[in-house]
């Protein structure tokens, strides 16, 4: 049986896109994703994204990261699954929008101008056990608290959107050393699940600049939930407003924390760049 696929980019987070309507269960193994991933003896990409039949939904994302672990979401990916879904069903109409069941709930997703997509990504949580950390043993929110990393002490905000998020806001974040202390982030014994870790600079209220070191992944060249996390934690400690630029090394995305529902909105590309056979 030979499988189809699509390869999809959003702002550079790759992603290996399959039609997987025709079954409820991944057509592809976590083994099988690590494979197509490799950058070199694959396809290459950050992850593999399966479009799966609805539950009392229009579809369902499964997601496989480049390491073969399951993420709940992502941002960047169903960016690209919308606009992979307008593909399949030859959608015209000009605004599709689809609802979309993920591990963090239902997901909304339109497509907007210039074939942007506007997500509806939800609320974050924000208490200890909804990230999970161990950061806060009385089951608080973790604001600006000390986490001890690589010999130094980082003031951290942790922030869920379906995924665990773990923020810091620095001076330069070209001169965080991402390689190094990713990873020491990422797989810290406070994070039971591990985290996903974002590094912030505050250009304008309006404005921050990111990067980021993925669960899963590693560095990645954007990462959506990550932005959306990035900008709560901003909002929660004064030091943004509550609709903001996020530039990250692959491009720019709109991030809105609405104060009418508390829900977070992302705005930004998906492109698509090939399609496939595997063998
Ligand atoms: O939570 C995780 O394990 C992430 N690696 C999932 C992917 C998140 C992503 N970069 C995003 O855009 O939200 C794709």
């Amino acid at each position: 049986m030979s499988i189809e696929f699509v390869k999809y980019h959003g702002l550079g987070n790759d992603f290996i896109l399959i039609d997987n309507r025709s079954s409820s269960e991944p057509l592809l193994t976590q083994k099988q994703a690590v494979k197509l991933c490799d950058r070199h003896f694959g396809i290459g990409a950050d992850g593999v994204i399966f479009a799966l039949p609805g539950q009392d939904s229009d579809y369902t994302m499964r997601i496989f990261n480049s390491d073969g672990s399951e993420p709940e979401m992502c941002g960047n990916g169903i960016r690209c699954l919308a606009q992979f879904l307008v593909g399949l069903e030859g959608d015209r109409s000009k605004i599709a929008k689809y609802r979309i069941h993920t591990l963090a709930g239902i997901i909304t997703t339109q497509i907007v101008a210039d074939g942007q997509v506007k997500v509806d990504m939800g609320m974050p949580r924000l208490l200890a056990a909804e990230i999970p950390t161990q950061l806060s043993p009385g089951n608080n929110k973790v604001i600006d608290q000390p986490l001890e990393v690589a010999g130094q002490s980082w003031s951290v905000t942790c922030v869920s959107m379906g995924n665990p998020h773990c923020i810091t806001f620095v001076e330069d974040v070209a001169a965080v050393p991402l390689e190094i202390i990713g990873p020491q982030f990422e797989h810290h014994a406070v994070f039971p699940q591990r985290t996903n870790t974002e590094f912030i600079q505050v250009v304008r209220y309006d404005y921050l600049k990111m990067r980021v070191w993925e669960r899963g992944a590693g560095a990645t060249l954007a990462c959506g939930t990550g932005a959306c996390a990035s900008l709560v934690a901003g909002v929660l400690t004064g030091r943004c407003d509550r609709i903001a630029v996020v530039e990250l090394p692959g491009g720019c995305l709109e991030i809105e924390w609405s104060d009418l529902d508390q829900k977070l909105y992302m705005t930004g590309p998906a492109q698509r760049v090939f399609a496939g056979k595997l063998p």
